[in-house]
């Protein structure tokens, strides 16, 4: 039987640990490689639980995948034997339905009050689903979504998660951004962050509801010429940390946008950039500056 013994409590400056569920792409940055040094940057403790490991991220012509689902339910379960608790789960990349029912498990085994759990429904982007997924596993994951307390995607994947068609170009109106939050908050998750939203040229960046609050608001920051890679992981390991720590959620929204906005911007001071991920690593400084006033 598990004891609850929390390695943590009792010390006045104890971290805060977050759990990231989702796969490593050894090389190209997303995913892990990515969330794991933005929640240390921000000053939390990261926990990993890697659902593949795949040699490269699926945008390139050719990858290896190994899959981890048989390690995920073993790895929970241990971590219950030894005590462990979370003070936030975060998912990104999920590779099949099994996962997403093990994530569902995880929630509930690990749920406490004050424990945030976050999904990034990754499923597409620009107009298209990524290799692999279907309308099928858009549906599943809608459900997974119906768990969380924050969702955050793209409004490629917003359209998928409701099985609607996906709009062309980037400028939208506010009046079909407004009806997306509200029938995504509809799934069961009362906070709802769509990425990738434009109302106006020159401007770029999110759009939010808190079904609770009743509250909309728009973060935006300056548009940067070209699409990148591996953004969306970085914007949600951002909003997850600043969460967790503390900010409110448009606050956590703002500095989401701000550091991808950074991160898009020091990539393209580099004339020799690669396409398959930003120099996010440029922008880290931002993280740790909140630091100074935990
Ligand atoms: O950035 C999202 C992502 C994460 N992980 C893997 C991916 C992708 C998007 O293509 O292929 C393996």
């Amino acid at each position: 039987m598990s004891k609850k013994v929390s390695h943590r409590k009792g010390f006045l400056f104890a971290m805060k640990r977050v759990l990231s569920v989702q796969d490593i792409s050894c090389l190209g940055k997303c995913s892990l490689t990515v969330a794991l040094p933005i929640i240390s940057a921000a000053g939390l403790e990261g926990a990993i639980l890697p659902t593949a490991v795949l040699s490269v991220h699926t945008w390139f012509k050719s990858f290896t995948f190994h899959d981890l689902t048989g390690e995920i339910e073993p790895i929970m379960s241990n971590w219950q034997e030894n005590g462990f608790d979370f003070d936030g789960i975060s998912t990104g990349y999920l590779g099949s339905f099994r996962q997403m029912e093990l994530v569902e498990e995880l929630f509930r085994r690990f749920d406490h009050p004050g424990m945030l759990k976050v999904v990034d429904p990754v499923i597409g982007d620009n107009g298209k689903f990524y290799v692999g997924f279907d309308p099928k596993f858009a549906k599943r994951m809608a459900g997974l979504c119906g768990h969380a307390d924050v969702i955050v995607p793209n409004m490629t994947e917003a359209a998928f998660l409701l099985d609607r068609p996906c709009r062309n170009g980037r400028i939208c109106e506010e009046k079909y951004v407004r009806e997306l939050l509200a029938r995504l908050a509809d799934l069961g998750c009362p906070r709802v962050v769509v990425t990738g939203v434009s109302f106006e040229k020159g401007k770029y960046g999110a759009a939010a509801w808190d079904a609770e609050t009743e509250e909309f608001f728009t973060c935006f920051g300056e548009e940067q010429p070209g699409t990148f890679h591996g953004t969306g992981d970085i914007f949600s390991a951002v909003l997850f940390s600043m969460l967790v720590k503390g900010d409110t959620f448009p606050a956590a929204v703002q500095m989401s946008v701000d550091f991808t906005v950074e991160s898009i911007r020091q990539t393209l001071r580099n004339p020799d950039h690669i396409a398959y991920g930003v120099e996010f690593e440029r922008a880290l400084p931002l993280l740790f500056e909140t630091n100074a006033r935990d």
